[in-house]
């Protein structure tokens, strides 16, 4: 029974790395949403890619810290299981060197881990390190998100988005149109509680909180439609605030906005044909 305990403890490493070895693999991706374009789980960003990257990086850190540890406690329990019944036991007060090592190891992985993640996150949410292109060009859209919706606001064609609503301003919900393969800009509002802008294949995922507009950023290589959901638990409809955010190559969108604006302003009367 004391040799069981051993085997048990070498058993979950040799699982943790099949398993670390077989998830990102293509027949399994258990770590990343494969729904949308992408049915392999890849980030449709290249910003998602870069945190993927990280996130493997980290899964293999993860991995290697469990494989040693489990095989140090089997390693005990398997010299303590073969010895004879007689052999007193050792009292040891413990080993200054191992302590200093088991100190110092982490400290220099997480201190590695800090470093090496701060490009991708000042990227991703430091303005300064923005693409220069969302600098220039201004939020596009402004994404104010209430119970139990997101509400798109676009400027009127040519103009810039202002914080106030502007009187040629276009509106849709839940369908957000932007270009692809350039960075797009918006800023993401909320009309009530806290919300969530969470588009898991873009790897995008950004509170939304009262009082403030936040810029958020992000870029679609790939023609497609996106899910954007809401990930932050804000009421009874909190599972309705589904939308798409649908990238398509620049001539789409403008179509897509001048048919807005025509629908918006449209005033019901119809020319008689004859
Ligand atoms: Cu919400």
């Amino acid at each position: 029974m004391k040799k069981f305990w051993a085997l048990f403890f070498f058993f979950w490493p040799i699982v943790a790395l099949w398993m670390c070895w077989v998830a990102p693999s293509e027949d399994y991706r258990w770590w990343f949403p494969t729904n949308g374009p992408a049915t392999d789980g890849q980030a449709m960003s290249p910003l998602g890619q870069r945190i993927d990257d990280l996130f493997y990086l980290i899964l293999g850190i993860v991995t290697i810290t469990f494989i040693g540890t489990q095989f140090g406690l089997g390693y005990v329990l398997w010299k303590g299981a073969t010895k004879s019944e007689e052999t007193k036991a050792e009292f040891s007060h413990g080993s200054h060197s191992l302590e200093l090592i088991w100190t110092i190891v982490p400290a220099i992985v997480l201190v590695f881990i800090a470093l090496i993640q701060m490009d991708v996150w000042a990227q991703f949410r430091v303005q300064a390190f923005y693409p220069e292109e969302t600098m220039k060009n201004g939020p596009q859209m402004e994404v104010m998100a209430r119970q139990f919706e997101w509400r798109i606001r676009y400027p009127a064609p040519g103009e810039a988005l202002q914080d106030e609503a502007q009187p040629g301003d276009l509106y849709a919900v839940n369908e957000i149109h932007v270009p692809t393969g350039r960075p797009v800009k918006f800023n993401l509002r909320t009309d009530d509680v806290q919300h969530a802008f969470f588009a898991p294949q873009l790897r995008v995922k950004q509170d939304a909180v009262a009082g403030l507009i936040i810029p958020v950023w992000f870029e679609i290589p790939k023609a497609g439609d996106y899910d954007l959901v809401c990930a932050e638990l804000c009421g009874w409809g909190h599972y309705k605030m589904r939308a798409t955010i649908v990238a398509e190559p620049e001539e789409k969108v403008q179509a897509y906005l001048k048919q807005l604006q025509e629908e918006q302003n449209f005033d019901g009367v119809v020319e008689d044909e004859e």
